[in-house]
This record gives structure tokens, C-alpha cells and sequence, in this order.
């Protein structure tokens, strides 16, 4: 183990950018460049972080964000908190049975290690249910995530004008 944590350490010194990818110093990341890389911690980071916009008139909306998981070990995002709403809920997209894009809540967005893993328009976000107040572009939101193995993660996700589409 102490040989391991050694590498770790080198590791750690040469890849201080989370999911950079320019990086083909390390093996296990060089077959893409959008794999993620460890950050300094070895633990899991958070890139291109929003939150469509919408008033508090209309009570839900959507946030979404590129995880990576830089460990060692697997990890899975189990949940989220968010300032100023409500209910917060992982939901991934699904096809109903009459063709339309429909969701459904998810206990956990599996975070393997070393591959990036998008919450996206159209597959899993996380779900903001009763807004306090509007959420207006330009405008940030802190988040907190949470996770199955790693310590909560503070996040600020920028606000912004999304599709206008029912089915995020
Ligand atoms: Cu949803």
C-alpha cells in the first residue's frame, strides 16, 4: 500500500485539471480525451454545472452537470440539496409506452471510475421540485451532492435559458 500511495501522490502532482484530458501521462486515461483524470483529492469532480431557468411560477425545472469520478473506487451520486427548493430528485428520462419522453426518479447515477458521467437534456438530471424564488439566467445556485462513498460535494451551478421542451 505504500508503493500504491506513492503513485497516487505522483499522480496527483501531475494531473491538478479535473477532466481535462490533454493529459497522456497516465495510461488509464489516454484512449480518450474526455476521460476524467484525478483531481488533487483522488475523489469526484463536478464540470459545466446549470440550472435551466424558470420562475417560481412554474415549479419545476432541472439541473444538470458533468461528473467525473477521479478515485479509485467505484461511487454513485445517491442525492442532492439545493437552496431555496423544495424536493430535489434524481430522474433519469425514459420512453412511455405511447412513444413520448416521460421520467422517473432514480436512486443512484453510477459514477464508475476514470469516465465522465453527463447529466444531460434528455437522459438523467437532477430534478428541482418547488421553487422559493425565480431562477433567473445570470443568477447561480448552490448545490450539495451526494454520494454513496465520497463526502458531500458543494457545487454553484450557473443559471441558465434552456429549451423550452417538456421532455428534459
Ligand atoms: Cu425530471
Amino acid at each position: 500500500m505504500v508503493y500504491k500511495s506513492a503513485i497516487l501522490v505522483a499522480a496527483a502532482g501531475l494531473l491538478t485539471v479535473a477532466c481535462g484530458g490533454e493529459n497522456t501521462e497516465t495510461p488509464k486515461v489516454a484512449e480518450t480525451d474526455t476521460a476524467c483524470v484525478a483531481t488533487e483529492d483522488g475523489k469526484i469532480s463536478v464540470e459545466s454545472a446549470w440550472v435551466r431557468a424558470a420562475d417560481a411560477s412554474r415549479p419545476t425545472t432541472a439541473a444538470y452537470f458533468t461528473l467525473c469520478n477521479g478515485g479509485d473506487s467505484e461511487d454513485a451520486l445517491i442525492g442532492a440539496a439545493v437552496a431555496g427548493v423544495a424536493t430535489v430528485e434524481l430522474h433519469e428520462t425514459i420512453e412511455q409506452e405511447d412513444g413520448m419522453a416521460g421520467m422517473t426518479p432514480v436512486s443512484a447515477i453510477a459514477l464508475p471510475t476514470g469516465s465522465p458521467v453527463a447529466l444531460e437534456h434528455g437522459g438523467t438530471h437532477v430534478m428541482l421540485i418547488g421553487l422559493e424564488e425565480d431562477l433567473s439566467p445570470g443568477s447561480t445556485v448552490n448545490m450539495t451532492l451526494q454520494f454513496e462513498n465520497a463526502e458531500p460535494l458543494e457545487i454553484t451551478a450557473e443559471v441558465k435559458d434552456g429549451m423550452a421542451h417538456s421532455g428534459h
